[in-house]
């Protein structure tokens, strides 16, 4: 049956975010799900992004939809051969009046245009039961990629601990806007989240306080990491995990003594100072603890990375801290995975593999420009415009102003492929928006920080270069809101944007 779109329907191919490569309208057609239609995963690829889209539908509409390797060719279809141009993320979707059809060549291609389809529908597909309203899709072919590989989010577990169902809901939160990595910062100062079996004081002690004195059993088992890990592999994101080191140490240190080097446990630490702590570094005991660690936590870690934090190591000589790396970086290699660390570690790395990701409020910094004509990749989270902790405006309760105020504009103005100097659109990996949390503790504070900036980051990511306009831009990010209010995210309504009814 023909149905002619109305404009909210037919709109909602202009409100997409991520802003996608090419959208062509279909006007007049729309594809309506009913409680017969079915989701058809012709390929293994296509299967798992197939279960997290029946997920998503299910509730809101109330219908079946199950998912069948073969069958009608009505209905929703994730199948293969997607023009090469949609690369090895991308996908085309399909909406005529009988079919959906999501065309990719890999799971993450699927599990891309998943999201867009999601988008395509009423604001109440977000809903967790069922809603009474026309399920109607707009008619049209979109072809889409993203810029750039790394679309990341960051969550500090350590300076607050968050629960496996808190950040889970953070994880699908940013899964709608194709983040593909999820960055978990799992020890500082004030804790050490994950559970190391051969040091198991670790948790015990150090997984046992956070900032402002809390104490409990504030970590996570081998087995809830894996869980965390599955679920975001099970919305497309890869988990990498940072282990911050040599400096941002004390949780450890305050749980074994011989990580000390004079021999004494440190007290348990809940303020929010940075840069007082380092492992000793002239001390075998170190370097069997770090190889115990980057070993159990690569066997627990399908994906390729491993975050070894290197930051702030105030209290380490430049001397010390280059001894540290180059003992420490092999490591990383020798249990099979690459190393990400703060841009700091990078000005002793080697091997061209490893990946800075820049944190500093500067556009210009010699050791990451020097990295990259060595052949190294970066990651960009310059502090002053994607870091979710800074405060909006001085009237923000959370958060913090060290790297400035950083309201929504802010974060959208700058471009991540000609922002540091001498690191160009080549040498750039991706962007990741880190949420540190010494002012966070619960998800209504996580959403306040990261709603709308980390959608933001999320379109800097993926959107083409040649679309950026912020009087384009904030109409789009403020026809999010209807759908943000339906999953109850506590978003920032910053007076920037024009938020939609
Ligand atoms: C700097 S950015 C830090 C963190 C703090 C954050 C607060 C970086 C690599 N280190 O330890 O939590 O500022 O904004």
């Amino acid at each position: 049956m023909t149905e002619t779109a109305d404009a909210a329907t037919t709109n909602r191919l202009q409100e997409l975010l991520p802003h996608p490569v090419g959208v062509e309208p279909r006007p007049d057609v729309t594809f309506t799900l009913t409680p017969s239609t079915t989701i058809r995963a012709t390929t293994p690829d296509a299967v798992a992004p197939a279960e997290l889209l029946a997920s998503i539908l299910r509730p809101s509409t109330g219908f079946a939809l199950p998912i069948e390797d073969s069958g009608s060719d009505d209905g929703i279809v994730l199948t293969d051969g997607a023009d090469p141009e949609t690369g090895r993320e991308g996908y085309q979707l399909d909406v005529t009046e009988s079919r959906v059809v999501i065309r990719a060549n890999s799971a993450a291609g699927h599990f891309n245009g998943v999201q867009t389809l999601r988008q395509l529908l009423p604001p109440e597909v977000e809903a967790g039961t069922a809603q009474q309203v026309p399920w109607q899709i707009p008619g049209a072919s979109v072809l889409d990629h993203p810029r750039y590989h790394h679309r990341g989010a960051m969550l500090d577990v350590a300076r607050h601990f968050f629960t496996p169902d808190q950040v889970k809901r953070y994880i699908d939160q940013v899964a709608a806007f194709k983040i593909n990595h999820f960055h978990l910062h799992l020890t500082d100062d004030q804790g050490w989240r994950l559970e190391i079996k051969s040091w198991p004081e670790l948790t015990n002690t150090g997984g046992g306080t956070e900032i402002g004195g809390r104490t409990g059993r504030l970590f996570y088992t081998q087995d809830e990491y894996r869980d965390l890990v599955a679920h975001a592999a099970s919305r497309g994101i890869t988990v990498i995990p940072e282990f911050d080191m040599p400096g941002h140490t004390n949780a450890a240190q305050a749980s074994y003594a011989e990580l000390n080097e004079d021999g004494e446990k440190r007290p348990a630490y809940s303020g929010i100072e940075v840069g007082f702590s380092s492992l000793a570094i002239h001390d075998d005991t170190t370097y069997r603890f770090v190889e115990d660690v980057i070993r159990e936590i690569a066997a627990i870690t399908p994906g390729p990375y491993l975050h070894i934090g290197g930051d702030e190591a105030l209290t380490t000589s430049d001397e010390d801290y280059a001894t540290f790396m180059s003992r420490v970086l092999p490591l990383v290699e020798k249990y099979g995975k690459t190393t990400v660390g703060w841009h700091e570690f990078v000005k002793t790395s080697e091997n061209p593999e490893a990946i800075p990701q820049f944190w500093a409020t500067t556009t210009k910094d010699d050791n990451v420009a020097a990295a990259v004509k060595r052949g190294h990749k970066v990651i960009m989270s310059p502090g002053n415009r994607v870091y979710l902790d800074m405060k909006y405006d001085e009237d923000t309760e959370l958060g913090l102003k060290w790297a400035g105020l950083v309201e929504v504009k802010d974060s959208y103005g700058w471009n991540p492929g000609a922002y540091l100097e001498g690191v160009t659109e080549e040498d750039v990996l991706g962007v990741e928006a880190p949420l540190w949390t010494e002012t966070v503790s619960t998800s209504a504070d996580v959403e306040h920080l990261a709603f709308p900036r980390l959608p933001v980051t999320a379109e800097l990511g993926w959107a083409p270069a040649a679309v950026h306009d912020w009087d384009k831009f904030a109409p789009r990010l403020g026809a999010q809101a209807p759908r943000w209010r339906v999953q109850g995210i506590n978003f920032y309504a910053s007076p920037q944007v024009p938020w939609k009814d």
